[in-house]
């Protein structure tokens, strides 16, 4: 596979070299060389060491900003210093198509508190509650959600108690979300939270079900660079209704409603997984993963979804869309696979990009190197079916866990066990390992929650013809020398998913490894002498 140059059991050896002991025992776990078998285990959600250089975010941006940002109609008002609110404003770059142009869409705003010193030595709940005041009075909205930074932990304001009584005083539907910054050990803590809210204060509001024969929702996918509208367009191609999205380009009114769907399909379980086996026991909801980042898994999830409702009308419509798709979709891979077969990508990622981009670059006839997660748990490496969720949810010791029961008047299972056991089957369900170490190669370097120091290292001895990662890393990687694509963002192209989407990253990754300007970047240690910073003890 690729041009590996050294092996990568003394890659790891030759980093691990330069940790003091400790860090190197801990990294050791982290850092996992494959060898093609499986199961397969690795350290994941665990603590990041400090000093180390970690590109993991925060609790509140799981949660403000990953789950509840995409969404138009709920006014997200951050409880905290106005740091919080300005930094992580319109930062992850949610698109959303409101149906006419008077429907609400508080996205482009920015809502604070913005808490002074007064208020953290003598709380800050009076100057909570007249934001709230003053923001319905102007806005009159549906919703609003109340999200905590790191000093309301700290003080103790109690953000659930306003919520309720400014709920009663307002009459609309207001909720709070205990997500200070620094909860949990990633971003993931904070998914969990905000998982945990829609289920107690939204999802089940609102009976009335929408039309369609097959109705879905779409969970864990948000929209970035517009793939939800991608996959919108191919849903309706299908005929399938989608109920609800999680929460690309959604509203409180699909979220009210969600639990009215035949099926949940998850593109990313890491941060939604929670929503989804709540919503099945609560009300009888199957749901499988799918991955639409893609041609080829597009048109295996969409067979997924046809083979679930056991339609042969939907079945054959999945299979026409397909072909018409793909004949598209081929015409753009003969044009650029002869300039990007064979070259090599490494991919870092928080939860689900750093697996589902791999796919991409195969139908490139890229191989993928070296991959991990930012904040990814065991099961995201090895498999839903090896690890029950509950083991590997280190990161939600502080974080709510709801009890969730059947509820007798909704409860309608979709499907028996035996059903689904039998889709299960035929490829249906998910597999035993169906995590991103079963779809990685022999020898490929599998890193979790990567520091610089790896991320430098991984450069410098294999070159890799793309690296992908975000904003932090971008510009360190790209004076090496590398072109950097990033995938949180897309570098602000995209659509990337479903069928138009691929074709835009072949193009996209052609132009960037292909172009001749990388070539004309000395890295740093070609041109100077390499000062290194020791590890302290
Ligand atoms: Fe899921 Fe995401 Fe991701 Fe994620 Fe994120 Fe994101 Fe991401 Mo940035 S929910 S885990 S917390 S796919 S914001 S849309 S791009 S790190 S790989
Ligand atoms: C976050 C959000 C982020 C950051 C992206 C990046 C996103 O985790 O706080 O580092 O480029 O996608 O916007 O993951």
């Amino acid at each position: 596979m690729g041009k590996i140059e050294i092996d990568p059991l003394r890659w790891k050896e030759e980093v691990l070299k330069k940790y003091p002991k400790k860090v190197a025992k801990k990294r050791d776990k982290g850092i996992l060389v494959h060898d093609g078998e499986m199961p397969k285990q690795i350290m994941a959600n665990v603590r990041s060491i400090p000093g180390i250089i970690t590109a993991r975010g925060c609790t509140y941006a799981g949660c403000k900003g990953v789950v509840l940002g995409p969404t138009r109609d709920i006014i997200n008002l951050v409880h905290g210093p106005i740091g919080c609110s300005f930094y992580a404003w319109l930062t992850r770059r949610n698109q959303t198509l409101p149906p006419t142009p008077e429907s609400e869409n508080f996205m482009n705003y920015c809502f604070s508190t913005d808490m002074q010193d007064s208020n953290i030595v003598f709380g800050g709940e009076l100057k909570l509650k007249q934001a709230v005041r003053e923001v319905f009075e102007i806005f009159k909205p549906k919703s609003i959600g109340i999200f905590s930074t790191c000093p309301v932990g700290l003080i103790g304001d109690d953000v659930h108690a306003v919520a309720r009584e400014m709920k009663e005083e307002l009459g609309i539907n207001i909720f709070g979300f205990s997500c200070e910054g620094y909860k949990g050990v990633s971003q993931s803590a904070g998914h969990h939270i905000a998982n945990n809210t829609l289920m107690k204060h939204v999802i089940g509001r609102n009976d009335t079900a929408p039309e369609g024969k097959y109705k879905i929702n779409m969970l864990g996918e948000y929209n970035i660079g517009g793939d939800a509208f991608e996959l919108e367009r191919i849903f309706e191609k299908c005929g399938l209704t989608l109920v609800s999205s999680f929460s690309g380009n959604s509203t409180i009114e699909q979220f009210e409603r969600a639990h009215t769907a035949d099926l949940n399909v998850i593109m990313c379980h890491r941060s939604i997984n929670y929503v989804a086996e709540m919503m099945e026991t609560k009300f009888g909801i199957p749901w499988f993963k799918v991955n639409f980042i893609g041609a080829d898994a597009s048109a295996k999830s969409l067979r997924r979804i046809a083979e679930y409702f056991e339609d042969a009308e939907l079945m054959a419509r999945v299979e026409e869309v397909i072909a018409e798709e793909m004949a598209i979709v081929k015409e753009a891979i003969e044009t650029v696979y002869p300039r990007t077969t064979g070259k090599v990508a490494m991919l870092f990622v928080g939860g689900s990009r750093a697996h589902h981009y791999q796919e991409l670059f195969s139908e490139l006839g890229m191989s993928t190197l070296s991959a991990g997660y930012e904040f990814g748990h065991r099961d995201d490496y090895e498999g839903r079916r090896v690890i029950p969720t509950i083991q590997v949810d280190a990161d939600s010791r502080n974080i709510e866990v709801l009890t969730i029961e059947a509820d007798e008047t909704r409860y309608r299972p979709r499907k028996t066990d035996e059903e689904i056991a039998a889709l299960n089957a035929k490829g249906c369900g998910f597999g035993e390992y169906d995590g991103m170490m079963a779809d990685m190669a022999k020898g490929a370097l599998i890193i979790d929650d990567i520091s610089h120091y790896e991320m430098e290292k991984l450069i410098e001895i294999y070159h890799p013809d793309i690296f992908c990662a975000g904003i932090k890393e971008k510009y360190c990687v790209q004076k090496m020398g590398i072109p950097l694509k990033q995938l949180h963002s897309y570098d602000y192209g995209g659509p990337y998913a479903g069928f138009e989407g691929a074709v835009n990253f072949y193009n996209d990754i052609d132009m960037m490894i292909n172009t001749s300007i990388w070539k004309m970047i000395k890295a740093p240690w070609q041109v100077e002498p390499v000062i290194e910073a020791e590890y302290g003890v």
